[in-house]
């Protein structure tokens, strides 16, 4: 069921506009990293692929969307709560802590998903895919005492 309630955009403008250019154009523009580096960064990464989550404010109750690198294995998918190797953990992880419904688009896909975190060796799996999807992710945890979290989110529908 997708998540109600009223949109409020990042405070961040390049979050805001391609945010704005991936659902605007229905999943097909503003779908890799380019946003967030320089498109020849984003070609010599090969075009990182993004998805976007829709969280939930946990205390605004508003809807909030967060594009976030694409890491899939078999129908579920990664978030991880890098925010650049920051020592605070992003808005958007603690939205998905205090409610894990939430919706994620990838390329022209949305899908209502329920999100988990994970720990362990399941962690360590999760995390090798993220790593590979986007080796910048190794060199964040290396620059922050901050264990950087990691969510897998699982198709609503499949879970009673
Ligand atoms: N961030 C990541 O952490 N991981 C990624 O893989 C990633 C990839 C990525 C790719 C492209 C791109 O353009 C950006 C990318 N980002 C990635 C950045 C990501 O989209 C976020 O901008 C970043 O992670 C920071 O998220 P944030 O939620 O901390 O954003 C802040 C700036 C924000 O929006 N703050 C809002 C504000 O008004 O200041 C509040 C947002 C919010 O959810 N508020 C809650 C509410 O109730 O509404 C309050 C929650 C609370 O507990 O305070």
């Amino acid at each position: 069921m997708p998540l109600k309630g009223e949109y409020e955009p990042s405070t961040a403008q390049f979050v805001r506009d391609q945010v704005e250019l991936y659902e605007s154009s229905g999943g097909t523009q503003g779908t890799t990293l380019g946003f967030l580096v320089t498109r020849e960064e984003d070609e010599e990464l090969g075009n990182v692929p993004v998805v976007i989550l829709t969280t939930l404010g946990a205390k605004s109750g508003k809807i909030r969307k967060s594009p976030l690198i694409r890491v899939e294995h078999d129908g579920s998918y990664a978030v991880v709560a890098s925010a650049g190797g920051a020592p605070r953990h992003p808005v958007w992880y603690h939205n998905v802590v205090a409610d894990p419904r939430v919706e994620l688009q990838d390329g022209p896909v949305r899908q209502d998903m329920l999100a988990r975190a994970v720990t362990g060796d399941e962690m360590a799996v999760w995390w090798a895919r993220a790593v590979e999807a986007f080796p910048s992710y190794a060199e964040y945890q290396r620059n922050t005492d901050r264990e950087i979290p990691v969510l897998v989110l699982e198709p609503a529908a499949q879970q009673h």
